[in-house]
Formats: C-alpha cells, sequence, structure tokens
C-alpha cells in the first residue's frame, strides 16, 4: 500500500460500521454460538450426530420405532443444557437486541433456551423481551404430545430405563415427545414467517455459529441479500455462506460478538 493512502477497514471494522449503520438487524443464529456455553454441536468434531445418526434419533420416525432411545437421547441433552450457562456471545447479542436505536431480531435453531437466559441476565431489572429469540427448531425443556399436540413444561430428569416409564400427556394420555422439530417436520408457519418478513425488512443479517446446511434456517440470509440488504458471518470455518458474506469473521462467536457489538 502507498504511502498516505488511507488502509481499507480490516474485516472487524467493517462490520462495524455496518452494524452501526443498520436500522433493522436480524441475527440467525445455531449450535456454535453455544459450543463456548458447553452445549455440543451437531457438525463439527466431536458434534452430537458424531457418536449418533441423526436419521436414527431426530425424526418422528425414530420416536414412533422406539421412543425409548429418543428420549435416552433428550434426556441426556436436556440434563447437559440445564447445566450449562450463557456465554458472552448469547450476552453481546442480548445487549444488541435491547438497545432502543434499532429493531433488531435475534432468530435461533437452538433449542437450549441460552439465548432466552441470556436476554434475562442482560437486562437485569429492565424488561428483557426485545431480546426473546424466535426460537425456529422449538424448545428441548418443553415437551409436546405425539397426539393431541398439548404442550408443558418437560421434567428436569425423565426415567428412561423402559419404555413404559416415558412421560405421558396429562390431557389424552399419548406419548409426550421433547417439543423440537425433527427431520421431514414443519416449522411453525408464523415462526418462520415471521423470520423470513424480518430477513427481508433487515439492512444486515447478522448470521453466528450455524453450518447453514439445514433448511428452511440456512436460507434466511439469501432473503435478507436478495432485498439489498449486507450479510456478516461469525464461524469458525467456512461454510456455504460465506461466498455469499459482505464480511465473514472467522473465530470463537464468545470472542468476535463481544468485539463487534461492545
Ligand atoms: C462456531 C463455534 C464457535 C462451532 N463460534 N462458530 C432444502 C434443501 C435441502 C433439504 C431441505 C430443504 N428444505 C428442507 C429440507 C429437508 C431438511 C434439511 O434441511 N435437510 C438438510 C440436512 C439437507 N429440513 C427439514 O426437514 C426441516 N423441515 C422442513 O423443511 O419441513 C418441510 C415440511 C413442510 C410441510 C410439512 C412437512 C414438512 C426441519 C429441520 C429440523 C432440524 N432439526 C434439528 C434438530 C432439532 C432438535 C434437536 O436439537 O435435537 O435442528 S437438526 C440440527 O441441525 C438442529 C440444528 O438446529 C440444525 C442446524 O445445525 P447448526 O446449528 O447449524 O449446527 P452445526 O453443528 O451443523 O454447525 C455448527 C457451526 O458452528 C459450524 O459451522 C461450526 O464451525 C460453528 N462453530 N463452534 C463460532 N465457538
Ligand atoms: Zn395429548
Amino acid at each position: 500500500m502507498s504511502e498516505g493512502r488511507t488502509r481499507a477497514p480490516d474485516p472487524l471494522g467493517r462490520a462495524r460500521t455496518l452494524l452501526h449503520d443498520a436500522a433493522r438487524v436480524v441475527v440467525l443464529t445455531g449450535a456454535g454460538i453455544s459450543a463456548e456455553s458447553g452445549v455440543p454441536t451437531f457438525r463439527a468434531a466431536g458434534g452430537l450426530w458424531k457418536s449418533f445418526q441423526p436419521e436414527e434419533l431426530a425424526t418422528p420416525e425414530a420416536f414412533a420405532r422406539d421412543p425409548r432411545v429418543v428420549w435416552e437421547w433428550y434426556a441426556w441433552r436436556r440434563e447437559l443444557v440445564a447445566r450449562c450457562v450463557p456465554n458472552e456471545g448469547h450476552l453481546a447479542l442480548a445487549r444488541l437486541a435491547l438497545r432502543d436505536d434499532r429493531d433488531v431480531l435475534i432468530v435461533t435453531q437452538n433449542v437450549d433456551g441460552l439465548h432466552h437466559r441470556a436476554a434475562r441476565e442482560a437486562a437485569r431489572t429492565a424488561d428483557h423481551r426485545r431480546a426473546i429469540p424466535l426460537e425456529l427448531h422449538g424448545a428441548i425443556h418443553r415437551d409436546r404430545c405425539a397426539v393431541c399436540g398439548f404442550k408443558t413444561a418437560g421434567a428436569a430428569e425423565v426415567d428412561v430405563s423402559d419404555a413404559s416409564t416415558l412421560p405421558r400427556c396429562a390431557a389424552c394420555g399419548g406419548a409426550l415427545r421433547p417439543d423440537v422439530v425433527w427431520f421431514g417436520e414443519a416449522l411453525d408457519p408464523e415462526t418462520i414467517d415471521e423470520a423470513f418478513d424480518a430477513a427481508r425488512a433487515a439492512d444486515l443479517c447478522l448470521v453466528v455459529g450455524t453450518s447453514a446446511l439445514v433448511h428452511p434456517a440456512a436460507s434466511i440470509p439469501a432473503a435478507t441479500l436478495h432485498a439489498g440488504g449486507a450479510l456478516v458471518e461469525v464461524n469458525l470455518e467456512p461454510t456455504p455462506l460465506t461466498p455469499l458474506a459482505t464480511v465473514s469473521l472467522r473465530g470463537a462467536a464468545g470472542e468476535v460478538l463481544p468485539a463487534l457489538i461492545g
């Protein structure tokens, strides 16, 4: 670079400018944002899918075939998540969403409830509702009846020793299942519509810690791009979104997000 010429801003600087200038922001998060809280991801090395076949566990067919095995996996994860706490990445996003100088919507694929807990922590005694995320794939701490759809808070510990000890619906006696979205199941239509509406209206889509392989969630950033907005990606590794991103920030969400957001 010749002397006297202005140095091009670094990726973090460019992302900070995009965020500063954006009146409307949609944030899409995936398992990577919770990795530093101790929640295993799905597809990375050591991720959840490495030791379990997803099609054996995260499908309605698997639950119909062997509900005990599916519950065993979810009971283990429910107990694991209950011991985890939000990290600096969740808290930075919650602070961003609580600011009243812009519209921010956090949309998460995660079922761990950590964004929700970060919202309460960041807001302290103030109203935390602006930082409550849209949960595209449900919530692991809730149960839903596979027969009548009745939803209820899930037990902290589930007795998975035998099919006869699994939780049953208080309304109809049907089998309860975790209130999450499995492969081949439709996402809640109002929730996914709200996410795409926000993405289309956003000046900036900030994507954090997702492999961007699972649809329709992975298509949300494209809605912002097609409408003329920018895309900032935060991830340890490249993803299918990286070639489309306006700025890619390579690093851990718990470090990059506080640096980006403050
Ligand atoms: C860090 C980090 C750090 C690590 N800092 N980064 C279009 C094309 C092709 C297929 C389809 C399509 N549309 C639909 C489909 C089918 C299917 C699908 O997408 N299949 C693909 C896999 C090919 N989709 C569906 O079936 C969906 N349903 C549907 O479309 O229904 C249509 C319908 C309509 C009407 C009637 C009936 C049906 C449902 C998808 C449900 C996904 N469910 C799961 C399980 C949820 C419950 C549970 O948790 O058990 O959701 S699967 C799993 O993947 C989970 C996650 O939310 C989701 C995404 O994973 P995520 O978050 O991206 O995690 P990883 O591990 O993949 O990535 C982590 C990333 O973080 C990595 O990139 C790391 O580098 C990074 N990272 N540490 C920053 N510290
Ligand atoms: Zn029921």
